[in-house]
């Protein structure tokens, strides 16, 4: 059934495929007292100044009262298929426990690890579905989907299959990310290489065989894989044809961005302590910054050089980092405001952030994260009239009325 989408005071959008960079991030595309038409889930044509089309008799009309309208969000970093939860670490932090020091006492992600191998495939589906419900009313309809809570390979494909099956259930689309090399199992504990070859010799492959993940990820960082253990599996994992993601510079600057730039990596995530030469590299290796403001605010830390990226012709994309330990807050909108505040990002470059750059990062920009004709029909109406109002209103859900492939999953204008 066609829909038309019709009375929009500002619709605001990027333009094209590619990951919006420098003086790009900032541009957005405003058509006002605009209309978009859609068929088949798919963005047929968009209209402003009053122009409407000529409709069908069966064409579903959906009025947006004058409000803004934006192409769907796409949190690209997420954890979020887990067991349990990590609140008993608040206390430890309280009295000074850094997040390296409770993970090498055996806690942070080796007890999600623990609590995600006892958990069944059905409990972890259930809950990880409540999560999604949860960040399709904020208005986000794509995520990126990690595993990396089960290490050993039966529950890194227990986890998998929980992010397949949730794809062709939930309206959601959903990007999985192999994270086998999120922490060193408690089995390997003083084996890391070893553990390594594991996943390039029996993961990898079965995983490629399954058709599990698109992307592999690594955890670089002090106390859990360095730069050469990185760069041997992300090289295997390429040729395997898998996309490559780095979690790097997040709480150590080891050289995870110099890995990402030169790997040419889809995106390197978190960025928090990255300086000048990583930034080069990411601009060399044409690296997507995910960058995951939330983090740095619940781990009390800095916040990522997002100014001086945007500078250096690096694309920001900005995500939650949704997980059980250092951010357990899946408000999209939050991050926008601390993109805001902390980035000192402008709306419109954050509004690039969290639509083209991230559909970029998960391999989606064809097909998502701008409203232009042949893309998905993935779009939200505010309960706002701008971009300036959606960044301010720190904490709050301001997500009215969200479309999925054109159909209304949410109506609350
Ligand atoms: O469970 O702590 N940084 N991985 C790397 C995380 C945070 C998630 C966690
Ligand atoms: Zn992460």
């Amino acid at each position: 059934m066609p829909t038309l989408i019709y009375n929009i005071g500002t619709l605001q959008t990027p333009l094209g495929s590619f990951p919006h960079a420098g003086a790009a991030q900032g541009e957005n595309r405003k058509y006002h007292n605009a209309a978009v038409l859609c068929d088949g889930g798919i963005i047929k044509a968009v209209y402003e100044n009053g122009a409407l089309p000529e409709v069908s008799a069966d064409t579903q009309t959906i009025d947006a009262q004058g409000r803004l309208v934006t192409p769907g969000l796409i949190d690209a970093h997420t954890h979020l298929v887990f067991g349990g939860w990590r609140q008993n670490e608040i206390p430890l932090k309280l009295k000074g426990a850094g997040y390296l020091d409770i993970l090498r006492a055996g806690g942070g992600i080796l007890s999600t690890v623990r609590a995600t191998r006892k958990a069944s495939g059905e409990e972890l589906f259930e809950k990880s579905r409540a999560f999604l419900d949860e960040m399709l009313v904020q208005g986000v309809t794509t995520a990126e989907l990690k595993s990396g809570y089960g290490l050993d390979k039966e529950t890194e494909l227990k986890q998998l299959r929980v992010i397949k099956r949730l794809n062709e259930a939930h309206p959601m689309d959903a990007v999985a990310t192999y994270l086998g090399a999120h922490a060193i199992p408690e089995e390997y504990m003083g084996k890391s290489g070893e553990y390594i070859d594991f996943i390039i010799s029996d993961v990898l492959p079965e995983i490629k065989r399954q058709g599990l993940a698109e992307f592999c990820d690594v955890f670089l960082e002090t106390g859990v894989f360095g730069v050469e253990e990185s760069r041997r599996l992300l090289t295997a994992a390429r040729e395997m044809g898998f996309g490559l993601k780095i979690h790097a510079d997040e709480i150590d600057e080891l050289g995870g961005s110099l890995l990402a730039g030169e790997l040419g990596a889809v995106s390197a995530e978190h960025l928090i302590a990255t300086g000048e030469r990583g930034m080069e590299a990411l601009a060399r290796g044409g690296v997507i910054a995910a960058l995951l403001p939330c983090t740095s605010l619940y781990l009390n830390k800095s916040f990522a050089r997002a100014r001086d990226m945007i500078a250096h012709g690096i694309p920001v994309a900005v995500a939650t980092d949704f997980n059980p330990g250092s951010c357990p807050s899946l408000n999209i909108g939050l991050c926008m405001t601390m993109a805001y505040l902390k980035y000192r990002m402008t709306p419109e470059e954050i509004l690039s952030a969290v639509t083209i750059n991230a559909a970029c990062a998960v391999n989606r920009g064809g097909s998502s994260g701008t409203i232009e004709p042949g893309k998905q029909a993935d779009m939200v109406i505010w309960n706002a009239e701008d971009m300036e109002m959606l960044c301010y209103r720190m904490g709050s859900n301001l997500a009215g009325t969200v479309i999925k492939n054109g159909a209304i999953v949410k109506n609350n204008i």
